[in-house]
Protein backbone atom coordinates (compact mmCIF):
# COMPACT_ATOMS: atom_id res chain seq x y z
CA UNK A 1 0.00 0.00 0.00
CA UNK A 2 1.35 3.51 -1.00
CA UNK A 3 1.59 5.87 1.77
CA UNK A 4 -1.17 8.26 0.44
CA UNK A 5 -3.15 5.02 -0.09
CA UNK A 6 -2.71 4.44 3.92
CA UNK A 7 -3.69 8.45 4.12
CA UNK A 8 -6.66 7.97 2.29
CA UNK A 9 -7.98 4.39 4.31
CA UNK A 10 -7.03 6.66 7.50
CA UNK A 11 -9.22 9.41 6.74
CA UNK A 12 -12.25 6.88 5.09
CA UNK A 13 -12.10 4.72 8.59
CA UNK A 14 -12.02 8.05 10.51
CA UNK A 15 -15.40 9.88 8.83
CA UNK A 16 -16.96 6.20 9.12
CA UNK A 17 -16.11 6.47 12.99
CA UNK A 18 -17.22 10.12 13.05
CA UNK A 19 -14.14 11.53 13.44
CA UNK A 20 -12.70 14.52 10.84
CA UNK A 21 -15.12 16.67 12.05
CA UNK A 22 -13.04 19.11 14.59
CA UNK A 23 -13.59 16.35 17.37
CA UNK A 24 -10.54 15.82 19.75
CA UNK A 25 -9.94 11.63 18.09
CA UNK A 26 -9.52 13.74 14.46
CA UNK A 27 -5.68 12.48 13.21
CA UNK A 28 -5.35 16.35 11.83
CA UNK A 29 -3.61 18.75 14.84
CA UNK A 30 -5.65 21.75 15.41
CA UNK A 31 -3.83 25.21 17.33
CA UNK A 32 -6.00 26.88 19.44
CA UNK A 33 -8.18 29.60 17.76
CA UNK A 34 -6.94 33.13 19.20
CA UNK A 35 -10.01 34.06 21.09
CA UNK A 36 -9.11 37.63 21.55
CA UNK A 37 -7.56 40.55 19.14
CA UNK A 38 -4.19 41.16 19.22
CA UNK A 39 -3.82 44.82 19.76
CA UNK A 40 -0.43 46.04 19.99
CA UNK A 41 -0.21 48.72 22.48
CA UNK A 42 2.96 50.70 23.11
CA UNK A 43 3.99 51.98 26.56
CA UNK A 44 2.91 55.88 26.62
CA UNK A 45 5.26 58.88 28.38
CA UNK A 46 4.43 61.59 29.90
CA UNK A 47 6.90 64.69 28.55
CA UNK A 48 6.27 67.33 31.81
CA UNK A 49 7.86 71.07 31.97
CA UNK A 50 9.24 72.18 34.97
CA UNK A 51 8.88 75.61 36.41
CA UNK A 52 11.58 77.55 37.13
CA UNK A 53 11.78 81.98 38.24
CA UNK A 54 13.96 82.87 35.05
CA UNK A 55 12.22 81.54 31.79
CA UNK A 56 10.12 83.99 30.02
CA UNK A 57 6.38 82.95 29.89
CA UNK A 58 6.63 83.62 26.53
CA UNK A 59 9.70 81.30 25.60
CA UNK A 60 7.31 78.25 27.47
CA UNK A 61 4.45 79.14 25.06
CA UNK A 62 6.66 79.38 21.48
CA UNK A 63 8.42 76.23 22.75
CA UNK A 64 4.75 74.51 23.33
CA UNK A 65 3.71 75.60 20.01
CA UNK A 66 6.98 74.54 18.19
CA UNK A 67 7.38 71.26 19.87
CA UNK A 68 4.51 69.99 20.85
CA UNK A 69 2.13 71.54 18.32
CA UNK A 70 0.22 73.29 21.09
CA UNK A 71 -2.54 75.78 19.94
CA UNK A 72 -1.55 79.09 21.15
CA UNK A 73 -4.62 79.45 23.96
CA UNK A 74 -3.84 75.53 24.52
CA UNK A 75 -0.01 76.68 24.70
CA UNK A 76 -0.77 79.81 27.13
CA UNK A 77 -3.15 77.03 29.29
CA UNK A 78 -0.35 74.68 29.88
CA UNK A 79 2.74 76.85 30.81
CA UNK A 80 0.24 78.64 33.44
CA UNK A 81 -0.27 75.92 34.81
CA UNK A 82 2.98 74.86 35.01
CA UNK A 83 3.61 78.66 36.28
CA UNK A 84 1.54 77.91 39.36
CA UNK A 85 1.61 74.10 39.96
CA UNK A 86 5.34 73.34 39.71
CA UNK A 87 4.96 71.05 36.77
CA UNK A 88 2.78 69.84 34.13
CA UNK A 89 2.59 67.38 31.00
CA UNK A 90 3.14 69.12 27.56
CA UNK A 91 2.32 66.00 25.90
CA UNK A 92 2.34 62.23 25.86
CA UNK A 93 4.24 59.95 23.58
CA UNK A 94 5.89 56.82 22.73
CA UNK A 95 9.23 56.32 24.41
CA UNK A 96 11.33 57.73 21.50
CA UNK A 97 9.61 60.83 20.85
CA UNK A 98 8.97 61.88 24.25
CA UNK A 99 13.13 61.48 24.85
CA UNK A 100 13.29 63.69 21.45
CA UNK A 101 11.00 65.96 22.44
CA UNK A 102 13.31 66.49 25.77
CA UNK A 103 16.41 66.79 24.32
CA UNK A 104 14.91 69.37 21.99
CA UNK A 105 13.34 71.45 24.98
CA UNK A 106 16.41 71.14 26.31
CA UNK A 107 18.78 72.19 23.40
CA UNK A 108 16.52 75.55 22.90
CA UNK A 109 16.60 76.46 26.13
CA UNK A 110 20.29 76.07 26.34
CA UNK A 111 20.83 78.13 23.36
CA UNK A 112 18.89 80.64 24.98
CA UNK A 113 20.51 80.63 28.28
CA UNK A 114 17.25 79.65 30.03
CA UNK A 115 17.24 77.38 32.80
CA UNK A 116 13.87 75.32 31.51
CA UNK A 117 13.94 71.66 32.22
CA UNK A 118 11.92 69.17 30.88
CA UNK A 119 11.33 65.21 31.68
CA UNK A 120 9.52 61.66 30.74
CA UNK A 121 7.63 59.85 32.84
CA UNK A 122 5.84 56.15 32.39
CA UNK A 123 2.39 57.25 31.75
N1 LIG B 1 7.80 80.85 36.15
C1 LIG B 1 8.25 81.46 34.92
C2 LIG B 1 8.13 82.97 35.07
O1 LIG B 1 7.49 83.47 35.97
C3 LIG B 1 7.44 80.98 33.71
C4 LIG B 1 7.61 79.53 33.42
C5 LIG B 1 6.49 78.74 33.10
C6 LIG B 1 8.86 78.93 33.41
C7 LIG B 1 6.63 77.41 32.81
C8 LIG B 1 9.01 77.57 33.13
O2 LIG B 1 8.02 75.51 32.49
C9 LIG B 1 7.89 76.82 32.82
N2 LIG B 1 8.75 83.70 34.14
Amino acid sequence: MSSLEYIYRRVAIARIAGAGDGSDDDTVTERKTRTKAKTAKPPLYKVILLNDDYTPMEFVVEVLKAVFHRPHAEATRIMLHVHQNGMGVAGVYPFEVAETKVRTVEELAKQAEYPLKCTMEKE
